[in-house]
């Protein structure tokens, strides 16, 4: 089994720039599987008779569950007291991995450790993890080999920055200010070991950095020594932009978008979208505002027609079971990917442009022949593409051939009416 994790490399080996190859995978797998589960996943969005968000708290205004210890203002005693609660028996990495696989995503990233200080795995470097639970068996390895299993490359989030347990960590902006010495000694103790011990545990494909705004602790120097870091115990680890979102430098493989938000145009490193299916990332059991799975596909094809990827997120319940809407969703998406993923996976942006809001493209080279796909989000009779396609243009999933005519240097595509009638995105296949 190849393996990106070498032994510690001398100071003058390691370039903080990964070889541009390595990014290669992580470009043609456009879709991923996102985990958010913690402790917080116990509380479920609610506590003490509150729900988020609320209003009544100065900072309560928020859908994101796993925020909930400094939102809804959770005694310290009371949220780490729920190591002594976690209990997830029914975790079975393993139907995780074919629910991702089946929905057609290549990669999975799980909260190894969010801002709240909690470690998914036996950490050696604080107590503040799975081995002081009454469960007390690693979360991340179990996972890790059923990735390895199936095939999907895997990573982690960690919380480099912000660390609610620790006394040194930063804290949300609405706490008094962690002085920056302060800060060093969370960073020297817990944050760069804790990533070494998950390069030299795991192997991971890819590390999830999380900054925002104001990341004032991530300055470029530590940026710069947690990328040295990773590179000098792992040769392929891939590190997202939100290592320090505010200045991410030259040396990080991709960038990382807000939180569901799309951008309109291109951009020149490779990049992904992390998105919820509902408003919380972590499971929220009063959080009903489930997007259907067509919207999230159209997500998804928008990224791909621009060079990006979609990281889809889950959040687990305690007990380790995924919650049914999020699994019927991800297994709509698979079975539309299952017939249209030809025109997803390894594609480019094309370099052609269709004045219509509704309509993307995507190319792919495949030996001599070049092709272009056409994804039609929304009903209409035609399409017109400003190229002559003259080698025939076809409906993917059934071949059906369409007709069109060409004039002026473009090409008018007639569609059945019939194509949209399941009412989900319509993938033509054209040879250029
Ligand atoms: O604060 C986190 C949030 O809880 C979640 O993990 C997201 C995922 O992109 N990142 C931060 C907010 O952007």
């Amino acid at each position: 089994m190849a393996t990106g994790c070498t032994d510690k490399k001398k100071a003058s080996e390691v370039s903080l720039k990964l070889d541009p190859q390595k990014v290669e995978w992580f470009k043609d797998a456009k879709f991923g599987m996102f985990i958010h589960w913690g402790l917080y996943s116990i509380l479920e969005g609610s506590y003490n008779g509150h729900t988020m968000p609320d209003k009544s708290f100065p900072q309560g205004n928020s859908w994101y569950a796993e925020w909930i210890k400094p939102r809804l203002e959770v005694p310290d005693d009371f949220y780490n007291g729920l190591v002594n609660e976690f209990n997830p028996v029914k975790y079975d990495p393993e139907s995780w991995v074919r629910e991702a696989c089946n929905a057609g995503m290549k990669y999975l990233v799980i909260t190894a450790k969010h801002h709240d200080g909690f470690a998914l795995w036996d950490s050696k470097v604080s107590d503040f993890d799975i081995a002081a639970t009454p469960y007390k068996k690693d979360l991340i390895g179990p996972l890790v080999k059923a990735c390895k299993k199936h095939g999907l490359k895997y990573g982690f989030y960690y919380s480099h920055w912000q660390d609610w347990e620790d006394p040194d960590g930063a804290m949300p902006f609405w706490y008094p200010w962690r002085p920056d010495e302060d800060f060093e000694k969370y960073w020297q103790r817990k944050s760069l070991p804790q990533v070494k011990e998950l390069i030299k545990k795991y192997d991971p494909d890819l590390l999830w950095f999380d900054t925002w705004g104001w990341d004032n602790h991530i300055t470029p120097e530590r940026r710069d020594e947690l990328i040295r870091l990773v590179r000098t115990y792992s040769d392929k680890c891939l590190i997202n932009g939100r290592i320090c979102f505010s200045d991410p430098g030259d040396n990080i493989d991709f960038l990382e978008m807000h939180d569901n938000s799309y951008p309109k145009e291109m951009l020149d490193k490779p990049w992904q979208t992390p998105a919820t299916m509902q408003n919380s990332w972590a499971y929220h059991g009063k959080d009903y505002n489930w997007k259907p799975a067509t919207r999230m596909l159209r997500y998804l094809v928008s990224n791909t027609s621009m060079g990006g990827n979609y990281l889809l997120n889950v959040g687990p319940k305690a007990d380790g079971t995924l919650p049914a809407p999020a699994v019927r969703r991800l297994r709509e998406m698979g079975a539309w990917l299952g017939t249209n993923g030809e025109a997803v996976y390894g594609t480019q942006p094309s370099s052609l442009k269709v004045d219509d809001g509704d309509v993307y493209l995507t190319e792919k080279t495949d030996g001599d022949e070049k092709y272009l796909y056409i994804f039609i989000t929304e009903p209409k009779s035609s399409v017109s593409i400003p190229s002559v396609l003259t080698k025939g243009c076809c409906a993917l999933e059934t071949g059906q051939v369409l007709e069109m005519a060409s004039e002026d240097g473009c090409t008018e595509i007639h569609i059945p009416e019939r194509l949209f009638k399941d009412n989900s995105i319509v993938v033509l296949k054209a040879e250029l």
